[in-house]
């Protein structure tokens, strides 16, 4: 049943500009950041990049993400093949930090590994990152210090080839999928390390037993319960975070968010999904549109059509659409355990939604019930107009 949306769900999932935008504390520092808001391209060879703490508000309660130059995910990077470009990461918290390039070929010491040739980026201090771009296509960025990577230090890179490319398309989007806890990354290992299972909320009960027995009999029943003993595994443990902790994150933005990237009709898409979770592994689809996949972590791939793909963890895919004549077309990518989803609407105009599409969230075969999940199931979503993520955007819901 659609909910209607209260207070508490409008203001849920304010994205980092919004959330400080609203507060009056969007302070844009001298860098090239000035005027973009999350995840918004930042293009050519030069470049200023800070590491630094930013107040957001995803699930309602306030927080304190790591970002780079203050938004989450941070900006996306736009290259050239054949480049040479130059960043500057300037580390403005008060533990140290680093920024790796994840699929870019490099010399070893601007990997950004702390460890690896480079010492990391000291508190207060800056690192030069120089190379040489000798490749075309989707990647992304990421601490590589500590658990930073998983509060927030994250984004898009997308290099544009020299030649021509292969493949005719008149938009361009990237879709970066995250996973946010309001826990710290810290805490959530501790609990993890003293109980692998517990953030399970699917353990199976005395009447999954029975039922199993009502339908494979006894001895099968048995059999497979000893198995799984014998691996001290659950069947049910197919993520070791659900939605029940996790909000999951398309470009930012939380289902409530509809994050909105625009098509006329008639145009090919181009997508390029990105998965910078900590731990989520997500199937995409987009309900009534066929995806054909080009590329695979940034390489050209024989392209393949299908209805849904599954993207792991720091995996990167290129695909395209051809949207057909519906206004609007829902973006769907739900956790491998079913608990949850990341969504948002691929639409002629900001503000449309395309209200069945994201009724079909699948259930798997264990993990079926409904988690007791913040986000709720795909079905009970408004269409909601997107928040404006513009720097200068009012605050929401006055
Ligand atoms: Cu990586």
């Amino acid at each position: 049943m659609p909910h209607s949306p209260s207070r508490r769900t409008f203001v849920k999932g304010l994205g980092a500009a919004t959330a400080v935008a609203g507060l009056g504390l969007w302070r844009p520092l001298a860098s090239a950041a000035e005027g973009h808001r999350p995840g918004q391209p930042l293009q050519g060879q030069d470049f200023e990049l800070y590491v630094g703490q930013t107040p957001v508000n995803i699930t309602s309660r306030p927080r304190t993400a790591l970002t780079v130059n203050g938004s989450l995910p941070g900006p996306q990077l736009r290259w050239r093949e054949g480049d040479s470009v130059t960043l500057r990461v300037r580390n403005r918290l008060t533990e140290p930090t680093s920024i790796h390039w994840h699929g870019i070929i490099l010399p070893a010491n601007m990997d950004g590994v702390p460890g690896l040739s480079f010492a990391g980026i000291e508190p207060g201090g800056d690192y030069l990152y120089h190379f040489t771009l000798r490749q075309s296509g989707t990647y992304w960025y990421h601490s590589h210090s500590g658990l930073q990577e998983q509060a927030g230090v994250y984004g898009a890179i997308v290099i544009e080839p020299r030649e021509a490319e292969p493949h005719a398309y008149q938009r361009d989007h990237v879709l970066l999928f995250s996973d946010w806890s309001d826990q710290a990354p810290e805490a959530l290992l501790a609990t993890l390390k003293k109980q692998s299972d517990a953030f399970n909320y699917h353990k199976l009960t005395v009447g999954d037993f029975i039922e199993d027995v009502a339908r494979d009999g006894w001895r099968k029943t048995v059999d497979e319960r000893l198995m799984w003993a014998d691996m001290r595994m659950s069947p049910t443990d197919l993520a070791d975070i659900s939605a029940a902790t996790y909000s999951y994150l398309l470009n930012g933005q939380p289902p409530e968010g509809n994050f909105t990237c625009l098509f006329r009709p008639g145009e090919t898409v181009r997508l390029r999904l990105i998965n910078a979770s900590a731990m989520t592994y997500f199937d995409f689809r987009i309900p009534g549109l066929k995806l054909t996949v080009i590329a695979a972590d940034g390489l050209p791939v024989v392209p393949v059509t299908v209805d849904e793909l599954r993207i792991a963890v720091a995996e990167t895919f290129d695909i395209l659409v051809e949207p057909g004549d519906a206004p609007a077309y829902t973006l769907f990518a739900q956790s491998m355990d079913r608990t949850g989803f990341a969504r948002g609407t691929l639409a002629h105009a900001p503000g449309q939604c395309d209200p069945a599409g994201a009724a079909g969230q699948r259930r798997g075969a264990r993990a079926a019930k409904p988690a007791p999940a913040h986000h709720g199931v795909a079905g009970n979503h408004r269409c909601r107009p997107p928040r404006s993520l513009s720097p200068s955007a009012g605050p929401p819901g006055a």
